[in-house]
């Protein structure tokens, strides 16, 4: 059992460069996800100059920008943030599900850590809850994530 080498990332990648996507949809809500993602960056020593912030319309666009981010090689992560709130339409499941689907095959083609921080609910209440009120900040989680990402990346190495 002692044997066993365990790899695992830890907050340390304070020299990474992130690029943050941000969806103007429900904006009041993604704001807040965006203060909480900006907020886990800066706690744990990145500085503004190695962040950036694209806003694009809707959740929908979030991978095309996405990944032309991760292709400019310039970033260590994409934070991807958005809020999908259903409505009485099957919109909400093309929506969310083009939006989920596309960022995970951008950080699979891209080789790149794209964190996830687009609530899917199906009320503002549930979504205001999650984003810097009683379920925590989505934003914050999805820049944790990264961070931790490129760390173990970085530890795996190739
Ligand atoms: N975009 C969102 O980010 N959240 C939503 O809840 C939403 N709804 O419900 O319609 C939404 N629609 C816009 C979509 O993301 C695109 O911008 C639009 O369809 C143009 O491509």
């Amino acid at each position: 059992m002692t044997d066993i080498r365990t790899i695992e990332g830890d907050y340390s990648a304070t020299t990474a460069r992130f690029a943050i996507v941000v969806s103007r949809f429900n904006g009041f809500i993604v704001d807040s996800l965006l203060r909480g993602a900006l907020d886990v960056l800066r706690r744990h020593g990145v500085e503004d100059k190695s962040i950036e912030v694209v806003q694009v319309p809707g959740a929908f666009e979030l991978p095309l920008v996405a990944k032309r981010l991760a292709a400019t090689r310039r970033y260590d992560a994409v934070i991807a943030l958005g809020a999908v709130i259903r409505g009485g339409t099957a919109h909400f499941d093309y929506v969310a599900g083009g939006c989920a689907r596309g960022l995970a095959e951008v950080a699979l083609s891209c080789d790149l850590p794209v964190t996830f921080g687009v609530l899917t609910v199906d009320t503002i209440e549930q979504a205001i809850e999650r984003a810097g009120t009683k379920a925590g900040n989505k934003g914050a989680d999805a820049a944790l994530t990264a961070l931790e990402m490129v760390s173990l990346l970085r530890k795996l190495g190739g």
